[in-house]
């Protein structure tokens, strides 16, 4: 094995190495938020642990493989003419090939695809299974668009995405604004230009080689997460107040999980605003819902009027009293205030559905308070697991059952918990430190194979 001339770890300070990163990328807020979540506990790590002094793995780890991005130019029903921009971020290839999901959303740029794309290398690599971290997307936004303008900007996307994917090489996904109706058009089109049926994309339609349980993962996942967490502490789910945030994808299926397991799920949201629900969602309800996002592709208000809920335009669930919180929406959506609020409101626990959904600095007071946090890289690894069964399933040329992918989920979800106590636990009293036990575990991984691999 090469060795490293030079043992530099001796200046290593997570300000030096962060105030270097802020030079390079000024601009890029949620990318450097998400490293600097990793590096304060990975740098001490490292520093502690001789074996990983010398590559410059922090380094080496911060900068994506590549960041492609092109012009998407397309016409819509009517024949207007529209430019949006598209990009894949490649981020780390050294366990897998590059997996991870596609966004459509106006806020999409190269600082939220990096900041994605970086979480989601750890995140894969938690999952136990071969894949390297990505992302990509496109600021084009999916609201109000007819079924025909998603399809034909889908196709004017692919048209150029498909030179930089392959089964072996890079696995897109959805993520915010791209479900089941997206990947089917981005699927359809990629068949076409390179006439293969092959695992290019996962979260496919079930009669084309998608796995059941991958749209339930995410949320199913955080929600056995959670059911791990609270074992230890042995508390239960029975009775207890949830506050939702979103009402995606992945908002949908915690919810409806924390409903079979006896919660009361007392919000869902958008980001228009929140309905508040004191007695806890019934299932009838969040039948009706699920009808409203995805077959009506309707608001969350509507929820409100139909049922008679409380709506809160222009707010987020924070300020309603519960038990635990699962913010499911999107990046940054629970701030120091909220936090300080949420635990003056008693919320116990935070589990993340979302990629970072809680600021840095109310993350650094949940745990100064002792409020049970799990970070999405850990919690919300369920998705991105599932994708990883549905490519074994696609190579495989078979389908698992619903109760067979369940389990394994179920599985895959205990041992991410197990890793996060491993490398999390607190040795004077026992507590875990999730930040610190994903992040550790993720990197371990990943370390170890970027040192056997040279440097490349
Ligand atoms: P969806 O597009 O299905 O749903 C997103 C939800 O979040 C909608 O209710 C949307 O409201 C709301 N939302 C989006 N952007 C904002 C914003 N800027 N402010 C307020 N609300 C917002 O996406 P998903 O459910 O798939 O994804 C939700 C989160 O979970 C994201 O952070 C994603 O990266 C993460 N995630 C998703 C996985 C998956 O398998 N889908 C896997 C792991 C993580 P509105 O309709 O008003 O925009
Ligand atoms: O399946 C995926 O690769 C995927 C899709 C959307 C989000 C994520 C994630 O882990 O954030 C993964």
């Amino acid at each position: 094995m090469y060795a490293p001339t030079k043992r530099q770890e001796k200046t290593y300070t997570v300000d030096e190495f962060m105030q270097k990163l802020e030079q390079r990328y000024p601009l890029q807020k949620n990318y450097l938020q998400a490293v600097r979540e990793f590096m304060e506990v990975v740098i001490p790590f490292i520093n502690s642990n001789p074996k990983y002094h010398g590559y410059k793995l922090p380094e080496r780890l911060v900068e994506p493989d590549r960041l492609i991005s092109f012009r998407v130019s397309w016409t819509d029903e009517k024949g207007e003419i529209h430019v949006n921009k598209g990009y894949r971020v490649q981020f780390n290839q050294n366990i897998g090939p590059y997996k991870g999901g596609l966004r459509f959303h106006p806020t999409v740029n190269e600082d939220i695809l990096k900041f994605l794309g970086f979480e989601q290398v750890f995140k894969n690599s938690l999952t136990t299974l071969p894949m390297g971290g990505a992302k990509g997307g496109s600021d084009f936004d999916p609201k109000g668009k007819t079924d025909n303008d998603i399809m034909r900007f889908c196709q004017a996307f692919m048209l150029e995405l498909y030179k930089y994917i392959g089964p072996d090489r890079d696995v897109p996904a959805g993520d915010i604004g791209v479900g089941g109706r997206e990947i089917g058009y981005l699927y359809g089109q990629y068949k076409k230009i390179t006439q293969q049926h092959v695992g290019v994309l996962t979260g496919k339609g079930l009669s084309f080689g998608g796995s059941l349980i991958r749209p339930e993962a995410t949320g199913y996942g955080a929600v056995y997460f959670a059911g791990e967490m609270f074992n230890r502490q042995g508390w239960e789910f029975e009775g207890k107040k949830c506050l939702v945030s979103g009402s995606g994808n992945v908002a949908q299926y915690a919810t409806e999980k924390l409903i079979d397991l006896g919660a009361k799920v007392v919000s869902m949201s958008d980001s228009n605003g929140t309905v508040f629900m004191p007695e806890g969602m019934t299932r009838e309800q969040w039948e009706w819902m699920m009808i409203l996002k995805n077959e009506r592709r309707g608001r969350i208000e509507e929820l409100a009027e139909h049922f008679g809920f409380v709506y809160l335009e222009g707010q987020r669930p924070w300020g309603i009293k519960a038990d635990f919180a699962f913010p499911c929406a999107t990046q940054n959506e629970i701030s120091h205030s909220d936090a300080v609020q949420m635990i003056e409101n008693g919320v116990k626990a935070v589990v993340e559905g979302a990629n970072m959904p809680v600021e840095l600095e109310a993350v650094h007071l949940f745990h100064n308070k002792g409020v049970l946090y799990a970070p999405g890289k850990a919690s919300n690894a369920g998705g991105v697991a599932i994708s990883g069964l549905e490519m074994t399933q696609n190579s495989m040329r078979l389908s698992w059952t619903r109760k067979e992918v369940d389990e394994k989920l179920k599985d895959i979800m205990r041992d991410i918990h197990d890793q996060c106590v491993k490398y999390g636990a607190e040795a004077q009293d026992n507590s875990v430190n999730y930040v610190k036990g994903a992040n550790i575990a993720g990197f371990v991984k990943i370390a170890d194979a970027l040192i056997t691999q040279g440097v490349v």
